[in-house]
């Protein structure tokens, strides 16, 4: 017969089983935003061990608010983004303009495709720093989003990969940690450039352009892109996101 200790100690074992299994793995992606979810199922896809890490409690970052909340979103009718949609199982209306996708369909069918796909996704969790050995990322340092909230003093742990993904969004939490302790970026000035003002011409593209290694292990990918690299904001489309979450997969796939 169940009872609350039996369900206490299935849910520890089944937590720590995890933490302990994912303690080395191939690729950690910071954010669980579209770009993250979509590379997390892409590398996993690929039989590549990945983890996804989320600060918040929820998955999905951006895509739950649409526009302004209402709960709708833009992607562009190209064959790649087709494809993604495809892949995710995604239902779209074709206007003229473009493809409007619902933001909650989305988030959850990006979710439940990197799942399914085999990538992990540790929620709840903050990625606040990096490990580094000969000048190259190897790893990500954690804790718990509450300690951070509480601003409690408590020393985080490690996890190694052999590439990190920031996909943290316009704050690019990484790369930020990055530039501050470890050295310059593979960016003109060596600093995040800072994202500019919004321009959906230029930018969707550029996102894509952007997603590229920013530092020796160290890709990052959506948002985080054209704020390490210096690009405008784009507002509620999203085929940039997909399209780089796709990219810095396979960028990542090719060097392994
Ligand atoms: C763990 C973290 C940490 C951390 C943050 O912002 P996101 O949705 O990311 P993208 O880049 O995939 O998508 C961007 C899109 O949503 C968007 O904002 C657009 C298109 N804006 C255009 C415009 O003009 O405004 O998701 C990032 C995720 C979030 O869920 C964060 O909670 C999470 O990363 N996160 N997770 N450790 N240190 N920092």
């Amino acid at each position: 017969m169940i009872n609350e200790v039996k369900t206490t100690r299935n849910i520890l074992k089944h937590s720590f089983d995890d933490l302990i299994k994912y303690t080395e793995v191939d690729v950690v992606i910071a954010g669980a935003g579209p770009s993250g979810m979509i590379a997390s199922k892409y590398l996993a896809d690929n039989k590549v061990k990945t983890l996804l890490i989320e600060k918040k409690l929820s998955i999905g970052g951006g895509i739950w608010g649409g526009g302004m909340m209402f709960p709708y979103i833009l992607v562009q009718k190209d064959r790649r983004i087709y494809e993604i949609l495809k892949d995710f199982g995604i239902k779209y209306r074709s206007e003229k303009d473009g493809l409007v996708i619902s933001s909650i369909e989305t988030a959850s069918k990006l979710c439940a495709g990197a799942v399914n796909a085999g990538a992990k996704i540790f929620n709840g969790i903050a990625v606040e720093d990096v490990m580094i050995r000969k000048n190259r990322i190897c790893g990500v340092v954690i804790n718990w989003a509450a300690v951070e909230v509480a601003g409690l003093h408590v020393d985080p742990l490690t996890l190694s990969s052999k590439f990190v993904v920031d996909a943290t969004g316009h704050p690019s939490e990484v790369s930020n940690v990055v530039v501050r302790k470890v050295g310059r970026l593979k960016t003109p000035s060596g600093k995040i450039e800072g994202e500019k003002s919004m321009w959906l011409e230029k930018s969707e593209n550029l996102v894509v352009k952007n997603t590229k290694e920013a530092f020796p292990g160290l890709y990052v990918c959506g948002m985080a892109a054209n704020a390490v690299f210096g690009a405008p904001r784009m507002g509620p489309i999203f085929g940039g996101m997909f399209l780089s979450g796709k990219k810095v997969a396979d960028k990542i796939l090719n060097k392994m």
